[in-house]
C-alpha cells in the first residue's frame, strides 16, 4: 500500500450534465474522480448511514477476527468500520474490482491515522474468501452484483460468519406496489434535484445505471438473508428507496 499523503482532488459530479450517447455505468477514473460528491448528492442517508456503520461494528467486532468492506470504492465505509474496532488483533480487508478505485482508496486510508492496518484488494467479490468474519459490509455494493449469483454470495457470507457476527447490507430496492414505487423514485429524483443536479443529469444517470444496478424488494433480501444462514434480519435505516439492513447470525 503507498503512503502518500496528498489528499485525491476532489470534484463536483457534471459527468452526465450535457448530452451523451447512451452507455452502461461503470466504475472508471471519471467515476471514481467524483465519487464521494456523486454519492452523497445521489443517495439520501448516505451521509448518515456511513458513520452508523462504526457504531454497529464497535457492537458487534469480535477480538482476533476479521472484518471485510467488500465494494468499497474509496474506503468512506472501510474508515468507518475501521474506527469501530478497538482490537489490534483483527484484520480488516476492503474489496473492490475497480481499479481507478483502489487506487484512490489507498490514499484515503494513508491520510486516516487510526492504527489497525487496511489490506486492499482489487477482485471481484465473488472471489473474495470469506473467514472467521465477526463485521462484513455490503453497503451499496449488491446491488450491482448479477442477481443470479446474490444467494451463494450470501451464504459464502453467512458460512464465514462466526456466531453473533452481522452482515450489514444497503441497498437501493424496489417496491410490489407500483403506486408505492413510483411515489418513492420521485422523491429519490426530487432529493437530486434538491442536490443541484438537472432533469437532464437525473435521466441520463438513470438510464446508463438501469441495466447495472438492479434492485430487488426488501422481501426478496429479508428471505435471501435468512435463506443464507442469518438468523434475524431487520432494516436500521430506510430514507425513501434505499435501505440499511442488520442481519445476525445465531449466537
Ligand atoms: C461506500 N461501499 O462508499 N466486486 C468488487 N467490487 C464491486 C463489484 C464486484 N463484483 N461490483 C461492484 N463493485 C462504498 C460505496 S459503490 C455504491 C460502494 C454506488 C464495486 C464498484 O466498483 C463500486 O466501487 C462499489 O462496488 C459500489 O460506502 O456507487 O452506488
Amino acid at each position: 500500500m503507498s503512503h502518500n499523503p496528498t489528499p485525491p482532488q476532489q470534484e463536483t459530479d457534471r459527468l452526465f450534465a450535457t448530452p451523451r450517447e447512451p452507455a452502461d455505468f461503470r466504475f472508471d477514473a471519471s467515476v471514481a474522480r467524483v465519487f464521494p460528491d456523486m454519492i452523497r448528492r445521489s443517495v439520501p442517508g448516505y451521509t448518515t448511514i456511513i458513520p452508523m456503520i462504526e457504531v454497529i461494528t464497535e457492537q458487534y467486532v469480535q477480538p482476533g477476527s476479521h472484518c471485510y468492506d467488500l465494494g468499497c470504492s474509496l474506503g468512506a465505509s472501510t474508515l468507518a468500520m475501521r474506527h469501530g474496532i478497538p482490537y489490534r488483533d483483527c484484520t480488516l480487508v476492503g474489496v473492490d474490482n475497480s481499479s481507478a478505485m483502489i487506487e484512490r482508496c489507498e490514499h484515503y486510508i494513508a491520510l486516516d491515522d487510526h492504527p489497525l492496518p487496511v489490506t486492499l484488494l482489487c477482485e471481484d467479490i465473488l472471489d473474495t474468501p470469506i473467514r472467521d468474519a465477526s463485521v462484513t459490509t455490503l453497503n451499496f455494493t449488491l446491488q450491482f452484483v448479477a442477481p443470479e449469483r446474490r444467494a451463494a454470495l450470501l451464504s459464502r457470507i453467512a458460512e464465514g460468519t462466526r456466531p453473533g457476527g452481522v452482515l450489514i447490507l444497503s441497498e437501493k430496492i424496489r417496491f410490489e406496489s407500483a403506486v408505492e414505487q413510483d411515489i418513492q423514485t420521485r422523491l429519490h429524483h426530487e432529493f437530486k434535484r434538491a442536490n443541484g443536479y438537472s432533469d437532464l443529469e437525473i435521466s441520463q444517470k438513470r438510464s446508463a445505471i438501469e441495466q447495472v444496478l438492479i434492485p430487488e424488494t426488501l422481501a426478496a433480501h429479508r428471505e435471501r438473508l435468512l435463506a443464507a444462514g442469518f438468523e434475524r434480519v431487520m432494516v436500521w435505516y430506510q430514507c425513501f428507496n434505499f435501505v440499511s439492513m442488520l442481519a445476525i447470525k445465531a449466537s
